[in-house]
Parts: structure tokens; sequence; C-alpha cells
């Protein structure tokens, strides 16, 4: 149990040395990722956190990127025992909402059509466009495991 603890930890430091974020408007941004892809794998996904610091609502609209032939925002959802995965008609953020996309549940960005292959280290250049907030340009890290089976059901 201390073991778990104490790497938990280690982990948790390791996430936050590693960490880079940005502003738009009262949008907060947190540490865009995604996992490297294995050969042949024509998709991937990007994570990142959201955070609405302001009193307004706001609402993620839409993600491009130019390593991919199309970006969508994905939801994913136990239907049963059968994990589901589809089109989200964007992303609400009420004020004071934290979204913390992660692999496996809840929300992540879909890259559909990888034009290359995503490698530990490469950064590539993700843009979000935001209702009020606007337009944001981020970079997203490559690191991490590779994207494992549960997101193959495409
Ligand atoms: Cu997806």
């Amino acid at each position: 149990m201390k073991f778990r603890f104490a790497l938990a930890f280690v982990a948790a430091l390791a996430l936050q040395a590693h960490a880079h974020e940005y502003q738009a408007g009262d949008v907060h941004v947190e540490h865009p990722t995604a996992r490297p892809s294995l050969p042949g794998q024509k998709n991937g996904a990007a994570y990142l956190t959201l955070e609405n610091k302001g009193t307004q609502a706001d609402r993620l609209l839409s993600a491009s990127s130019t390593v991919a032939q199309s970006v969508q925002i994905h939801s994913m959802k136990m239907e049963g025992d059968v994990m589901k995965m589809r089109e989200a008609d964007g992303i609400s953020l009420a004020p004071a909402a934290k979204v913390a996309m992660q692999p496996g549940d809840g929300y992540h960005i879909m890259l559909l059509g990888l034009k290359k292959p995503l490698k530990i280290g490469d950064k590539f250049p993700l843009t979000l466009i935001f209702e009020k907030a606007g337009k944001l340009d981020v970079s997203v890290w490559v690191e991490g495991k590779a994207a494992s089976a549960t997101h193959a059901h495409h």
C-alpha cells in the first residue's frame, strides 16, 4: 500500500514538471497530450484539461489540426458492458467547470486519419474554437505508452 502511494506521488510530480498550459479569455487549458501511435494505426486521440475560470458559461465548439485529416470531439460511455464512443456536439463549460480528459473515459479529441505516426517527444499544433473565448492554438505533446486496444474500436 505504501509503495503504491509513493509511486502515485512520484507520478504526480513528474506530471507537474512536464505540464504546459494556455489561457483564452476565461478558459484555461492544461497539458494537451497524445499517446504515441502504433505502426499502421490510422487514428489517434488527444487529451487535455479545460477549466472555465470565468462567471459565464462557455463551450468548446470544435478542434482542428494539421496532423490529421479531420478532428472530432468524442465522448466515451459504458453502455451495459460495452464502451461506446460517439461524436459530441461540443463540450459545455459552466462557470467553474473543469473537464479533465483521459484515456478510456469521458471526452477526448479524436484525430482521424493521421498524416504521420505520432512518436514520443513529437509536438503538434491543435486549434481549439470556443464559443466565447474564441480561437486558441495549443501544442500537443506526444508522451506515455502507445494507445491501447481500448481505442481501436473505430
Ligand atoms: Cu474517439
